[in-house]
């Protein structure tokens, strides 16, 4: 087995687009720092790194036959909009439960930004005053259990998608695609950038990049992720098991080291989804310098941290470095208060 023996349903416009980031580089003054934009990989409102996961598991809700979508996020989450984007752009029904995974009192928090697309897609949108946790939830499985009840097919989709068996494929054939645009580029990444909370993404990085060192004489490079859910022993764990699992899947002959499975701390502050003085100070910078925008919640902490790790010479002066921009930015309508 091989990633290109998953089927694949195309959501997407084809490879997300590959640049460099010229004034950012030449403000760190050390690695060669480029991003691959998931931000705008899809028509499907707004795109995202959900999408992309998203492409592989279509093909199994479409075999089984349902007819509604059910999954799970925090009030401003960017994974139950891009669900509720793939459910409209299907013809099927979407029910989410929207938890109260951060304590951020902004008073359109729960009526802007990703909660708002969702409504307009025709989402059936349930808040829930649950707190974070990026582990299987109560609510979600209720919510499956309700709409069976109504008479529905449900197909439940977990936070992130990632405790999904075919979760992490998104991620991993990812890698494949950055392996063909480095050869039209003519350049090499010897470290990918990339924010973790529930593990998929960084996950099927970590396994695309594996296999294809193994099976297409690729580079060996460094994937670092950047945790974003501050609470980092349960992220760390769940990354390593679905690069174990996703590695398997994609037919890696070999274990996965440790030391391939590399979540960073440092940037998060204390609380999921709430910003911290350096995740300002990226989110500005992106802006200033780049016309780039990355989210409080996700990328502004994951730039923070390539900011740091280029700054302190981590990542040395002859790296090239690729900043995996996730998407996330219609959360920063609820975050006004924090650019005051
Ligand atoms: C998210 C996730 P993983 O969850 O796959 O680790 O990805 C982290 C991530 N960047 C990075 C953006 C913009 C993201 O949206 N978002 C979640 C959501 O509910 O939106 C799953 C948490």
């Amino acid at each position: 087995m091989s990633i290109h023996d998953f089927e694949r349903y195309p959501l997407t416009f084809g490879p997300s687009p590959i640049h460099p980031l010229d004034r950012l580089t030449h403000h760190l003054g050390g690695a060669q720092v480029w991003a691959k934009r998931e931000d705008c990989n899809s028509g499907l409102a707004f795109g995202g790194n959900k999408v992309r996961k998203l492409e592989y598991i279509v093909p199994d809700v479409l075999a089984q036959g349902a007819d509604t979508l059910v999954s799970i996020g925090g009030v401003q989450s960017n994974h139950t909009r891009q669900v509720a984007a793939v459910a409209a752009k299907l013809g099927l029904k979407c029910r989410l439960v929207q938890e109260k995974w951060v304590d951020w009192d902004d008073p359109v928090s729960d009526k802007v930004g990703n909660i708002l697309l969702s409504r307009i897609m025709g989402a059936d949108v349930r808040l829930d005053p649950s707190g974070f946790d990026i582990g299987i939830r109560t609510s979600w499985e209720d919510a499956i259990a309700d709409v069976e009840k109504e008479g529905g097919k449900p197909y439940g989709i977990p936070a992130g998608a990632s405790e999904h068996h075919l979760g992490g494929l998104g991620f991993a054939n990812w890698a494949y695609e950055v392996a063909e645009q480095e050869k039209d580029l003519g350049v090499f990444f010897d470290t990918i950038i990339v924010c973790t909370v529930t593990g998929s993404t960084h996950a099927g990085m970590i396994a695309g990049c594996a296999a294809l060192e193994e099976t297409a004489g690729g580079r060996p490079r460094r994937v670092l992720g950047i945790d974003a859910s501050a609470t980092l022993d349960q992220t760390s764990d769940q990354v390593a098991r679905i690069a174990r699992h996703t590695a398997e899947l994609i037919g890696l002959n070999r274990d996965l080291r440790d030391d391939e499975i590399t979540v960073l701390e440092g940037w998060a502050g204390e609380h999921y989804g709430i910003p911290v003085a350096s995740t300002i100070e990226a989110i500005r910078l992106c802006g200033r310098l780049e016309g780039m925008i990355v989210d409080p919640v996700y990328e502004g902490k994951s730039m923070a941290g390539l900011i740091d790790l280029v700054a302190s010479r981590e990542i040395g002066r002859d790296s090239t470095v690729l900043y995996a921009h996730l998407g996330g930015q219609p959360a920063l309508n609820a975050y006004s208060a924090a650019f005051e």
